[in-house]
Formats: C-alpha cells, sequence, structure tokens
C-alpha cells in the first residue's frame, strides 16, 4: 500500500449541505478531520445555522435555491481541492470516516467512494426509507450493473473529475445522478459500511411523506435520463 501524505490545508473540502441545522453544526464540525476545511452550505436557513457554522471557524457558502442537490453543487462548486467529500449536516454521520474515503481516492484505488448507511438505534434509519433505499440500488443495479447495497450522502471523490460529470439534478436525484453518471464514465466506485446514528434536529426528508415522495420522483428521473457522455473515462 503507497503511503498517503495530506499535506496542504487545501487538499480536502467537505461540502456539508445545511438547511436548519443548529442544534448538529457544532458535533459535526468538531469532527472534522485537521488541515481540512469545512464549506458549510447554507441553503436559506432560518435559525441561526450560518453565524454557528462561521463561529465554529467552517467556510458559509449561501445558497438561496432549496434543495439538497442545489445545496451540494454549490459547495462543489466553491471548493478549490484536490478532493472534495460530501456529508450531511445533521450528525447523523461523522465526518472523521472520511478519512480512509480520501485515502483511497489519492491511492487511485477508488475514484468515488460511498458510505453504506448501517443503522445505529431504531430511530436512525425509519423502515419505509431503509426499504426505499433497497430497491433503489436494486434498479441502481440493473442499470449500471454496479452492485451497490445504498445510495448514500458520505462520499469522497476528486473534485475536477466530480465538475466533469455536468451534474443537472438540484434536488433529492443530485447523489443517484453523481453515482449513474460516474458509472457511465467508467469509474471505479467502492462502498464501505459507515455508522448510521439517529439525526439530530427536526427531520426533512425521510421523516416526512412529502419528502420521501418527493425523492422517489427525483430518483426515477435520474434512472430514466439516457446515458450521458461526459468524457470523463480514465
Ligand atoms: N431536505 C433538505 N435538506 C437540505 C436542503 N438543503 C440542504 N439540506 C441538508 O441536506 C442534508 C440532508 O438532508 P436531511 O433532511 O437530513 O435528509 P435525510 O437524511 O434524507 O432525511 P432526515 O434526516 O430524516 O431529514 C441535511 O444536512 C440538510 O440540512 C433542502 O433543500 N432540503
Ligand atoms: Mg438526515
Amino acid at each position: 500500500m503507497k503511503a498517503v501524505t495530506i499535506s496542504s490545508p487545501s487538499d480536502v473540502d467537505v461540502v456539508l449541505p445545511c438547511l436548519n441545522e443548529a442544534e448538529a453544526l457544532p458535533w459535526v464540525l468538531a469532527r472534522i478531520p485537521a488541515r481540512w476545511r469545512a464549506l458549510v452550505v447554507d441553503n436559506g436557513s432560518t435559525d441561526d445555522s450560518a453565524q454557528i457554522a462561521r463561529a465554529l471557524g467552517a467556510t458559509v457558502v449561501h445558497e438561496p435555491r432549496r434543495g439538497f442537490g442545489a445545496a451540494c453543487h454549490a459547495g462543489l462548486t466553491a471548493a478549490t481541492a484536490e478532493i472534495v467529500c460530501f456529508c450531511d449536516c445533521d450528525a447523523s454521520l461523522d465526518p472523521a470516516l472520511l478519512v480512509p474515503f480520501v485515502e483511497e481516492i489519492l491511492r487511485s484505488e477508488a475514484d468515488l467512494v460511498l458510505g453504506r448507511r448501517r443503522p445505529r438505534g431504531r430511530t436512525a434509519w425509519p423502515a419505509h426509507a431503509r426499504a426505499g433505499n433497497l430497491a433503489l440500488a436494486r434498479l441502481l443495479r440493473r442499470r449500471t450493473g454496479l452492485r451497490l447495497h445504498d445510495v448514500g450522502p458520505l462520499r469522497a471523490a476528486r473534485r475536477e473529475r466530480l465538475l466533469g460529470l455536468e451534474l443537472t439534478d438540484r434536488r433529492s436525484g443530485y447523489p443517484l445522478q453523481m453515482v449513474v453518471r460516474a458509472a457511465d464514465a467508467g469509474w471505479h466506485i467502492t462502498e464501505h459500511d459507515v455508522p448510521y446514528l439517529p439525526r439530530t434536529g427536526a427531520s426533512k426528508v425521510t421523516g416526512t411523506w412529502r419528502g420521501t415522495w418527493q425523492a422517489v420522483r427525483d430518483m426515477s428521473r435520474v434512472l430514466q435520463e439516457t446515458p450521458v457522455r461526459t468524457g470523463s473515462v480514465r
């Protein structure tokens, strides 16, 4: 195994999409690995998320357009590091888990590394969301041949290659579109188990019917897309 050193502060940016996560931010930001940059994308929060994030040393990016994908993409375009990671900002996932993901990318053993969520505690992942995600993984396998078990939010890849995917979804389909387009472009994609904790603060997607329904619609649309040539094949 090649040794990897993460030398400069700009080597890794962690994009943290954030909509009213004042309660979760201290836990999340305390776990960003040393010398990495936290990019908190404030998606029109009405609580003190932006001020708290700034006070805790994060770089705050404002994205007024609502949507998980809009927030993630604003973070990706604001990033400058060689490697970009994504992590939810609700304290359901520990950003420190990204360290081995980044090392895998730097060793060129993978082009996109994904976290497979393993729930800790009965409230971490409602049954309908778990079942929906499994069904999604099966559809993804049929569409791309990839044997993934989850399309989770914890992930790492090289910034320029991510930009090259030219992702267009700005809502719940964004993480799925990233995987589908990366697979179509011939990327090597790996998946590792990560503990999934009960989120801090009020649920917005999986805990609500509206959020779940919108996510299913966005993802179905992505799976129906015809393959796009992005020129990203290695
Ligand atoms: N739902 C939603 N989340 C957003 C948006 N913009 C940013 N986010 C953030 O994206 C992350 C993931 O959203 P969550 O609401 O946790 O979605 P989820 O994990 O599928 O479902 P719950 O945790 O049950 O709400 C969180 O850090 C949100 O604060 C948005 O427009 N909608
Ligand atoms: Mg969540």
